[in-house]
């Protein structure tokens, strides 16, 4: 028992948000729909970095509407959200001090994604976290070998002190500028991040904001359980000695993507959520909005269901 996770094991229900350049696309490049993940299209697809980063150029989700996000989470029976701050592609949501890479340098220039979801949750009363990938597809540091496939990413040479700087100096700003609650890693699954480096980056947050969570993925997930556990599009069957959350997509695919209408039903949701919650485990259930910033409506209407039958428990 940790007073430190209180809150995170009573939330137990939240909103996990994939959006970046990707979302635009919808799962098509130059008419090609290959890949079942929307947002791993640049791998799926070896999109080369420098033609991918194009699409910096017509990012401009301008019905992006953070309190209609944040209300709809709530209006479902989520009491947190955590968005994709940096997915694999390396792009971010946040105008960085350490990247060109960023919303100042699309059409959105102006606008801040997280500071306006990090706000919305502070009115909601939800608690505000943020998704940030550790596989970097644009940054430089990295690389990709023919054949290898995307998700395995090697370091180039000398580099890779330089890259965990960049890392720390952006995790940092979103912990001071936006107070996240949750740093929720991804792709530590690349050899050249080991289980050393994840716990000394954990160590750094931990001491730059004492009451965060930091999920399993900060350092190769199996051995390094702490905070939670995340499996992903499964649940475990089990009570287990550690905290957990699963997190799954309410289609096949996190991004958005336009063909994929396979939609959980609303009993499938529930039912998943009552069975991972008994077992002791959090839910975390994907939006992708769409390239202007809209959340699908079939997402939308398959919360609000899920959220009316949990309102009707209560009473
Ligand atoms: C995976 C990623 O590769 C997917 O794109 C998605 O973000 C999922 C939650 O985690 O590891």
């Amino acid at each position: 028992f940790s007073k430190r996770m209180q809150w995170f094991t009573d939330a137990k229900y939240g909103m996990f948000v994939h959006f970046g350049l990707y979302s635009q696309l919808g799962g098509i490049y130059k008419g090609n729909d290959e890949g079942r993940y929307a947002e791993w299209i640049q791998g799926n697809q070896n999109i080369p970095s420098d033609e991918y980063a194009k699409l910096i150029d017509t990012w401009d989700p301008k019905d992006f509407d953070a309190d209609e996000i944040v209300k709809l989470a709530k209006a479902s029976g989520m009491k947190y959200l955590v968005i994709t701050t940096k997915h694999h592609e390396g792009f971010c949501l946040w105008d960085s001090e350490y990247t060109d890479f960023d919303i100042a340098n699309t059409p959105m220039k102006g606008r801040d994604l997280v500071q306006e979801l990090a706000d919305a949750c502070k009115k909601e009363g939800i608690v505000f976290g943020t998704y940030y990938s550790i596989t970097d597809w644009h940054q430089g540091a990295q690389y990709i070998e023919e054949g290898k496939g995307w998700g395995m990413t090697l370091m180039h040479e000398g580099r890779k002190q330089e890259y965990v700087t960049y890392m720390k100096n952006q995790i940092k700003e979103l912990i001071e500028k936006y107070d996240s609650n949750i740093i929720w890693f991804d792709a530590d699954w690349v050899d050249w991040w080991t289980l050393e480096d994840g716990k000394a980056l954990y160590q750094y947050i931990r001491e730059l904001k004492p009451s965060i969570i930091i999920n399993n993925r900060v350092a190769k997930r199996k051995i390094f359980k702490k905070d939670f556990g995340t499996p992903e599009q499964f649940h475990l069957e089990n009570k287990v000695d550690y905290y957990w959350e699963a997190c799954y997509t309410l289609n096949d695919s996190w991004g958005f993507k336009i063909k994929d209408t396979d939609w959980k039903t609303p009993e499938v949701v529930y039912e998943k959520l009552k069975d991972i919650n008994g077992k002791g485990g959090n839910f975390l259930l994907n939006i992708g909005p769409d390239g202007d910033g809209n959340v699908p409506e079939e997402s939308a209407k398959i919360l609000i269901e899920v959220g009316k039958m949990l309102a009707k428990e209560e009473k």
